[in-house]
């Protein structure tokens, strides 16, 4: 077992994982009051991986994560109550109220999200690593993903980029063992996560990941390899996540003893027991570290509830949107039926307009005879000229 940090170390790690701990069984509670909403995705039990793995990131470097990530912004440094209000969907959340639980992100921490698609985050990984290596920065960045998402294509193809190019970057599975409800026995052939980049020349490690102790050294070494040697590594951490996957979760695919079994092994719990044996914290220390965390949450609820929900005529600001395409109830301010910002299409190149306009009438045309392939007939560069259907331009006047 590594040895203990020096105590202020100790008690910062101890006080970082209660926060984080009572910050998710607050948001769960006001989840359940209907205070916040969407979707909830709690990390309680998992937050050695998280503050191991924060404890030994510089100010520079880049964290990206997935939708089970409210403590990994608080870990980086983020206010607890801007977590809170966005979670509550206030003005004075992280995004302005616009992002919930699964968005969670601060740029000016480094923290980059946030991300609802399992996987999507590892390209943007090495996107992130790609631009330090570009400007010669000294920053790194660690990514870090669920069991499922070693799944992914993306698993694969970022691996193989971040390994050819070099990138600064560290991965690191929380192996939660489950992937929504499906065991990693079921969803993974090769269970040992650690190996599954291998072959793509990124080196792998396994590590208790209840251990933030473990975690912590782990990580710094995959940080100091990617930033001094600009080699990529895999950990993963062998942790598990008490609550359901979701807020509505009847987990019916696991045995209550299981989650108390590894409640055994509780990442807080187990790091304060040892801190006091080895006399580097008293008891009176491990509850301060309780009744700090307590009272930044209250005053974080608190906070949330204060603030406004964002003005109604906000509504399509912040927006990333250039035409109304999908339709549909969604996309469509019904209130008035004049245009409302976002929905206008004024502001596209006419060559564009044209083209959607001209796609839009032939969803409505049969199709005569053969459909041209603008490679063969050699025609890729306006294809709307080969095309057998009526003219753009004399369609305007009719929608
Ligand atoms: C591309 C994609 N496929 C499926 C889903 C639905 N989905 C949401 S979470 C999840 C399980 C992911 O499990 P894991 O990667 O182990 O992360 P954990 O939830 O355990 O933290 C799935 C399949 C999704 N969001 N994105
Ligand atoms: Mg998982």
């Amino acid at each position: 077992m590594p040895d203990l940090p020096d105590a202020a170390t100790c008690y910062e790690l101890l006080a970082r994982m209660a926060l984080i701990r009572r910050f998710e069984e607050e948001a769960g509670r006001q989840y359940q009051r209907a205070k916040a909403g969407g979707f909830l995705h709690l990390a309680i039990g998992e937050e050695a991986t998280i503050v191991g793995t924060t404890s030994v990131m510089r100010d520079e470097d880049f964290l990206i994560g997935t939708y089970r990530t409210h403590g990994h912004a608080i870990a980086r440094g983020t206010d607890p109550n801007a977590v809170m209000a966005e979670l509550f969907g206030r003005v004075d959340g992280t995004s302005g109220g616009r992002g919930g639980s699964m968005h969670i992100f601060d740029a000016e921490r480094r923290f980059m999200g946030g991300y609802g698609i399992v996987g999507g985050n590892l390209p943007l990984a090495a996107g992130l690593a790609l631009a330090s290596q570009y400007k010669g920065e000294d920053a790194a960045t660690v990514c870090m993903f669920g069991d499922g998402a070693s799944n992914t294509g993306n698993f694969g193809e970022t691996m193989n980029m971040a390994a050819l190019w070099t990138l600064p970057v560290l991965f690191l599975v929380e192996n939660n063992l489950y992937g929504m409800g499906t065991s990693v026995e079921r969803h993974s052939a090769q269970t040992d996560l650690s190996k599954k980049a291998e072959g793509y020349g990124v080196p792998g490690t396994r590590i208790d990941g209840m251990d933030v102790i473990a975690v912590r050294e782990a990580v710094a070494e995959g940080l100091r390899s990617a930033r001094e040697e600009e080699r990529p590594t895999l950990i993963e951490v062998v942790t598990y996540r008490y609550r359901g996957h979701s807020a509505a979760d009847p987990e019916v695919y696991r045995e209550r003893e299981e989650v108390e079994e590894w409640r055994e092994k509780d990442p807080i719990e187990s790091f304060a027991r040892r801190c006091v044996e080895a006399g580097v914290l008293g008891e009176r220390e491990v509850g301060q570290a309780r009744e700090a965390a307590e009272e930044t949450v209250r005053a974080a609820v608190e906070f949330a509830d204060a603030s406004p929900e964002p003005p109604l005529d906000t509504m399509y600001e912040s927006l990333y949107a250039l035409t109304d395409y999908p339709g549909g109830w969604y996309a469509v301010d019904e209130r008035s039926p004049e245009p409302h910002r976002g929905e206008h299409e004024a502001d596209m190149p006419a060559r564009a307009r044209a083209l959607a306009e001209a796609g839009a009438a032939y969803a409505e045309v049969e199709e005569e005879g053969e459909r041209p392939n603008p490679a063969v007939a050699g025609d890729a560069q306006d294809s709307t000229a080969s095309r057998t259907g009526p003219d753009p331009a004399e369609l305007e006047d009719e929608g």
